[in-house]
């Protein structure tokens, strides 16, 4: 994927709350151009391999568990910038430490359901966005 690539996940608790508009609204509204998208459900097996860089930590049972637990949406986002400048969007990890405005600010309940998923490097993006989506699917 180009370097103005970002890949996201809208997570299982902001589905389930009913967020999906209102984050794609922040996203657009932000400057990122949508290149690739669809709801789907990571199972089990999906989210173990897409967090296996954390499988030491202890919340890695928890953290599968969560994101394989109900539908989530998918993106590759587009703009200059766009992994550092949607880590600043989406906020801190934990949402009691996200600057006001941010999208885990307004969203998330807590470390563990923190609504969002933002890549944090070019190389992370590419592989995380083939992980989801072939590339016909990529506009
Ligand atoms: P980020 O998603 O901001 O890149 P990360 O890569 O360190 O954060 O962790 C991946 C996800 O794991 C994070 O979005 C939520 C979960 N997580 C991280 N730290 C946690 C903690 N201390 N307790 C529970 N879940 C945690
Ligand atoms: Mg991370």
């Amino acid at each position: 994927m180009a370097e103005n690539r970002t890949f996201t996940m809208i997570k299982p608790d902001a589905v389930e709350k009913g967020h999906i508009g209102a984050i794609l609204e922040q996203i657009t509204a932000s400057g990122f151009r949508i290149v690739a998208m669809k709801l789907t459900q990571m199972t089990r097996r999906d989210a173990e391999k897409f967090y296996e860089v954390h499988s030491e930590r202890p919340f890695y049972g928890e953290l599968v568990e969560f994101m394989s637990r109900g539908p989530i949406v998918a993106a590759i986002l587009e703009k200059e910038n766009a992994v550092e400048d949607f880590r600043t969007l989406i906020g801190a990890t934990n949402p009691e430490d996200a600057a006001e405005g941010t999208i885990r600010k307004k969203y998330a309940a807590s470390v563990g359901e923190n609504a969002v998923h933002g890549s944090d490097s070019d190389e992370n993006a590419q592989i995380e966005g083939a992980f989801h989506f072939a590339g016909r699917e990529m506009f």
